[in-house]
């Protein structure tokens, strides 16, 4: 079951059942063993309270440096794990069938963080989706459009909810608000874990 949000947002509710979901919890767990979790700098220099790592040929990253993707840790300097074949399914199902994804932005909230309004704008194709797969605590979401001054609409994602955004809703803004603490169990501890598959180089 799906439904358009609004134009070129697609919400799937509950996508992965409370197995399939606590699956990809373990894998990513693997995952972030050998990548481990960092808080990045923006190139404002101010610290992101989100945590993050990549999976993938490609990872974004941001440093006082600027944004850019990277195909390695920068804190290890070793080339991203792969993305495990369950969340490459999920893209060849609800994103894309013919062009596979080549960056997973991996971001975990705790209780207090949050991400503000941007555009995810350093791909090269915006004709490819974006797809997002939330796990743990529910995020409120929210959503405005291409001009940062458009309205904005808020959402809940939680455990197990995919999204897709294309089209229309491609470079419009979003952010995350606020994470519901306590919401899940789905990852160990509390917390929000939020997956981005992308891709980021031109297809082939
Ligand atoms: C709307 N992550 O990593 S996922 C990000 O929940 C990011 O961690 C949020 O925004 C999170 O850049 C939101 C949903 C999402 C992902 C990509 C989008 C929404 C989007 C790209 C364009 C418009
Ligand atoms: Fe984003």
């Amino acid at each position: 079951m799906s439904f358009e949000a609004t134009a070129g947002f697609r919400i799937y509710p509950t996508h992965l059942d409370p197995e399939a979901q606590a699956r990809i919890v373990v894998e990513i767990q693997h995952c972030i063993e050998g990548s481990p979790l960092y808080r990045p700098v923006t190139p404002g220099g101010k610290q992101m309270s989100v945590e993050m790592t990549n999976l993938g040929p490609l990872g974004w990253c941001t440093s006082a440096s600027g944004y850019a993707y990277q195909d390695r840790h920068p804190g290890t300097g070793q080339p991203w794990p792969d993305i495990p074949q369950s969340l490459l399914d999920i893209w060849s199902e609800v994103g894309e069938r013919d062009v596979p994804p080549d960056a997973c932005l991996v971001n975990v909230y705790g209780p207090t963080a949050r991400m503000g309004l941007h555009q995810d704008r350093d791909e090269a194709d915006f004709q490819f989706p974006v797809v997002s797969v939330s796990l743990g605590d529910t995020g409120v979401f929210r959503l405005g459009g291409t001009d940062r001054k458009d309205p904005t609409r808020s959402f809940r994602l939680a455990s197990g909810d995919v999204c897709v955004l294309r089209g229309p809703a491609r470079l419009a803004h979003h952010g995350i608000d606020r994470i519901l603490p306590g919401s899940s169990r789905m990852w160990p501890g509390g917390g929000r874990l939020n997956l981005t598959l992308r891709r980021a180089r031109p297809g082939p």
